[in-house]
């Protein structure tokens, strides 16, 4: 990696964020370790929003990488981007990081909004006050992006230049327990392949046992 400011503190939350265990992840396979400040989000109002964090973050949300030059990095993807910059968890070619971008923004748009705030909904929120259109909905938006990944994995092993990167870190985070929140994973098999090749990655850590682990069970893993 080229020279840059080292990160010093991660904010992210008690309760399993993937967007948080996606830093989390990257950090341990690129040997970073740093202070953890683990945020209650689900406390009303959550410690996200206090006014000493909207001055970290003014969009109230973890995670947050606050580097040794006093920069405060939101958007869990950005920070993927920060920290992989000159690694092997980002292609060199211009097209293939643009690549990288590509599936990056499709997991922002298209696919968290609705497999991490339906898996919100089930584990921390109340699934029985959202009505069966929302939820219908939701549903099929996150199935259309697990089927969208699936038709892009069945010719390729990895999402960019056939080897492990941000995007695969950045798919990965919501899309390993996307069954949990109530999607099918076994109409997927391209994806179910690819989660197995991205668990399998040198220096993978769980997000189950995380900082932010409290109140998620994944009982298919230990911890
Ligand atoms: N687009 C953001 C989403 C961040 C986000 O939604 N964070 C949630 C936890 S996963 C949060 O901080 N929620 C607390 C709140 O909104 O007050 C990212 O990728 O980092």
């Amino acid at each position: 990696m080229t020279e840059r400011p080292f990160p010093l503190r991660f904010y992210e939350s008690t309760v399993a964020s993937g967007n948080a265990y996606k830093v989390r992840l990257l950090m341990a396979q690129l040997g970073i370790t740093c202070e953890v400040i683990a945020l209650d989000i689900l406390a009303q109002p959550s410690q996200s929003r206090t006014a000493e964090f909207l001055a970290k973050n003014p969009n109230g949300r973890i995670p947050v990488l606050e580097l040794e030059d006093g920069t405060f990095l939101a958007e869990s993807n950005a920070i993927l981007f920060y920290l992989a910059d000159g690694s092997a968890f980002m292609p060199s070619a211009a097209v293939e990081r643009a690549q990288v971008l590509q599936w990056m923004f499709f997991e922002q748009y298209s696919h968290e909004p609705y497999i991490a705030v339906m898996k919100s909904w089930r584990f921390w929120g109340d699934l029985s006050q959202k009505r069966p259109e929302e939820i219908a909905l939701w549903q099929t938006r996150g199935q259309a992006a697990l089927n969208v990944m699936d038709t892009h994995l069945r010719k390729r092993s990895f999402f960019v230049g056939e080897r492990y990167s941000i995007a695969d870190i950045a798919l990965y985070a919501y899309t390993h327990t996307a069954d949990l929140a109530g999607f099918d994973l076994v109409s997927t098999p391209a994806v179910r392949a690819w989660l197995d090749r991205v668990a399998a990655q040198p220096d993978h850590v769980l997000i189950a046992n995380g900082p932010g682990s409290a109140g998620f069970q994944d009982h298919r893993q230990p911890g």
